[in-house]
């Protein structure tokens, strides 16, 4: 057994290829009903169910076809909707080269309301022919216990059983209804992407809603693409004590009893499966434990071996900074320094989203 095999049988993770009721998954029919008891799975135990849709209005706030020399053309815009338990709305920008069609597009759910001028390079995005549509994700609801704010108070817990994190989904899903309405987005190359715990948002949403044709989740880590198995980084009693409103409260059993979980963050990366997955790991973002960030997306390559593609097409060894597995439909990579996502990051997505 080489290394990859060595370290995953350490781990005891479950497999994921079996129904709930113990029958084997066999092929592509049984795998989109399993897909769907993983989903649910994920949403009763961890980060609850994405609130359904509701039609909503948009209002274009500012037009512009003015910056960057006239390349970009640039939209602020608010989403608004009700339900019967009250009115939400929400702030988001676009970005799109202008006078292109079937541009492929990020819908990116940003970390500070600012984004576009760090975490998101859009004149370089733009050049490599791309468009964003992006939100801020604390607008939504606030990052924080309060679930009376933003669209939560439209979309209450206690109806939905839902955490902030399948709150921020439910928004990015909506931006996704917008994007169909683009007759200039190309539709098949629609990606999520985000950071942490917006990574682990980006995997939740695209995982749910099968329009996305990508998910770039950058080093999502605890609840996210890594293994949650002896980790050596964030664990479930560390990340559900400072933030159990991203979860639903059955999340806590789970708290030094990774063991007794009948998943782990690979039934996550599967559950997108056939579609494309590309994660993204920082050798010194310890605490999102980069190599149970490598390992998982090999634990999670059986579900598109099972349908015939490729998972992760990588060497058998601990990844190093540098490395980079974009052959398969999971793709990975690893690279210097911390915890951000920067240019080097959107280039890889953008590489992956290319050769695909
Ligand atoms: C940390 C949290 C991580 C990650 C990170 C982030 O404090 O423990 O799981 O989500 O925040 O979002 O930057």
């Amino acid at each position: 057994m080489g290394y990859i095999q060595e370290e995953l049988a350490k781990r005891n993770i479950p497999d994921f290829l079996v129904f709930n009721d113990g029958t084997p998954v066999t092929d592509k029919a049984d795998w989109e009903k399993r897909r769907k008891e993983i989903i649910d799975l994920l949403a009763n135990e961890m980060y609850g169910h994405i609130p359904p849709a509701f039609p909503f209005t948009i209002e274009e706030k500012v037009f512009s076809d003015k910056h960057l020399g006239r390349k970009l053309d640039y939209s602020q815009n608010i989403l608004k909707f009700d339900t019967p338990y009250g009115h939400g709305e929400f702030t988001f920008h676009t970005f799109f080269p202008h006078g292109k069609t079937n541009v492929p597009t990020f819908i990116f759910m940003a970390f500070k309301p600012n984004e576009p001028w760090n975490y998101c390079p859009v004149e370089s995005i733009i050049d490599r022919g791309y468009g964003v549509i992006m939100a801020y994700h604390a607008e939504i609801s606030s990052d924080d216990g309060d679930f009376t704010n933003g669209i939560a108070s439209a979309l209450p817990r206690e109806v939905y059983n839902c955490g902030k994190i399948s709150l921020w989904s439910w928004a990015a899903t909506r931006l996704m209804d917008y994007a169909q309405t683009l007759d200039f987005v190309d539709k098949t190359k629609i990606a999520m992407i985000g950071h942490s715990r917006l990574g682990k948002t980006t995997l939740w949403t695209v995982a749910n809603d099968t329009r996305f044709s990508f998910a770039c989740a950058n080093c999502s880590g605890c609840s996210g693409d890594a293994l949650a198995r002896d980790t050596v980084g964030e664990t479930v009693e560390k990340i559900y004590n400072r933030f159990p409103y991203w979860f639903v409260p059955a999340y806590e059993k789970y708290k030094n009893n990774e063991s007794s979980m009948p998943f782990d963050q690979h039934f996550l990366l599967a559950s997108i499966a056939p579609r494309k997955v590309c994660t993204a790991a920082a050798v010194l973002d310890a605490w999102a434990d980069p190599q149970a960030q490598f390992l998982s997306c090999n634990a999670a390559s059986p579900a598109y071996e099972l349908l015939g593609l490729k998972g992760i097409v990588c060497d058998d060894r601990p990844t190093v900074p540098g490395d980079t597995y974009h052959e398969g439909n999971i793709g990975h990579h690893l690279r210097h320094h911390g915890h951000t996502l920067s240019l080097y990051d959107w280039n890889k997505y953008m590489d992956f989203i290319d050769k695909n």
